[in-house]
């Protein structure tokens, strides 16, 4: 699953993109895929001390200029979120910005919709269900509501999305600022809120200079600048919640692993994840919280406490549990 980075011309895409890849000879034609840095999986390896530690990972693409051409529209559609990034460091025009590019989308996705309406009429499905929700979602456009915010239901998502609405997607707004950046940011953020999407800002020409310096001197180099996180991992977090997906974790001598399952997913559905196997013999699923196995790092005693659970294939999987499948085939 796809983010794609998007915005006007000069606002430091790339800049961003590089930046995420960790170098500034970063190839941003080509899609990027960067760990999801998670303190959890960080203690587990510390305590197992694995062969092999394995982090979910994101996809950035870095969209080209024109960010609403149609070729760059068309690699929008192939993504599942869109991270629009606003230039703060040289222009400011934040709500401009903000406010062009929704129009953007809007409009690409008009015509899509248009096309889709005609092509129903002509197939005399003008009573069916999709027709009345495609003329619904073009009701919402004429309207420049964006359809991130119609209040879609799953069902309704599910038979709009193959034609792949840029204002469907879930949206991240970057503020790309040097410095306290040319702009005030609080409008920007209260209307991209209004808009359902997440509201981060970054300084990306910093965060690609940080690339340069050795790990350990990064922390004490941002804390002088005024940052107390690296904005990279924000944004790597945000995406990756963005794309409502969250972490299930498995532990042990060989390996430690953060698995990456979309919220709401099931036990067995996290078993198949890891392997079609553990889904086909699934017996009962162990599940330790996180924050348990952090107080108490012992198994044998977490057991006797009672408080490792055994579930069955619908348990609904929380961020952060570690889980061992028990399974016979
Ligand atoms: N000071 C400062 N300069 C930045 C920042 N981000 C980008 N720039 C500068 O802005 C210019 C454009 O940055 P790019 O990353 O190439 O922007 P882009 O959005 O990829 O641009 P196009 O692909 O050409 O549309 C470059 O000169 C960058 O060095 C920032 O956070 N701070
Ligand atoms: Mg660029």
């Amino acid at each position: 699953m796809k983010i794609a980075l998007a915005g006007a011309p000069r606002c430091g895409r790339s800049t961003l993109f590089k930046a995420l890849g960790g170098s500034p000879k970063v190839d941003s034609g080509k899609p990027l895929t960067v760990k999801v840095p998670d303190p959890r999986l960080d203690f587990l390896a510390e305590h197992w001390k694995p062969g092999n530690v394995v982090y979910a990972s994101v996809s950035f693409t870095d969209i080209p200029s024109p960010a609403f051409g149609s070729r760059s529209m068309a690699m929008l559609r192939e993504s599942a979120a869109v991270a629009l990034v606003l230039d703060n460091h040289a222009t400011g025009n934040l709500r401009d910005d903000l406010a062009s590019a929704e129009e953007e989308m809007m409009l690409a996705d008009y015509a899509i919709l248009e096309k889709r309406r005609d092509r129903l009429r002509k197939e005399s499905r003008a009573g069916s269900m999709e027709f009345e929700l495609v003329n619904r979602a073009l009701e919402f456009l004429e309207r420049e509501t964006p359809l991130r915010t119609a209040g879609f239901n799953r069902q309704e998502t599910d038979i709009l999305s193959p034609y792949s609405p840029a204002s469907l997607k879930p949206l991240m707004v970057i503020s790309n600022r040097a410095g306290d950046g040319v702009s005030d940011e609080s409008q920007v953020r209260r209307m991209s809120e209004a808009a359902g999407a997440a509201f981060l800002t970054i300084d990306a020409a910093l965060e690609l200079e940080l690339c340069e310096l050795p790990e350990e001197e990064r922390p004490e180099f941002l804390a002088g600048m005024g940052y107390d996180d690296s904005g990279l991992s924000r944004i790597i977090r945000a995406a990756y919640s963005l794309l409502d997906l969250v972490s299930f974790l498995t532990m042990g001598p060989d390996e430690v692993r953060a698995w990456p399952i979309p919220r709401g997913s099931t036990a067995l559905e996290a078993a198949g994840v890891i392997h079609s196997d553990l889904a086909r013999g699934f017996i009962r699923a162990q599940v330790i919280p996180f924050e348990l196995f952090r107080e108490t790092p012992d198994e044998a005693a977490l057991r006797k406490k009672g408080v490792v659970g055994l579930e069955g294939k619908e348990y609904p999987v929380r961020d952060g549990d570690i889980l061992e499948i028990r399974f016979s085939v």
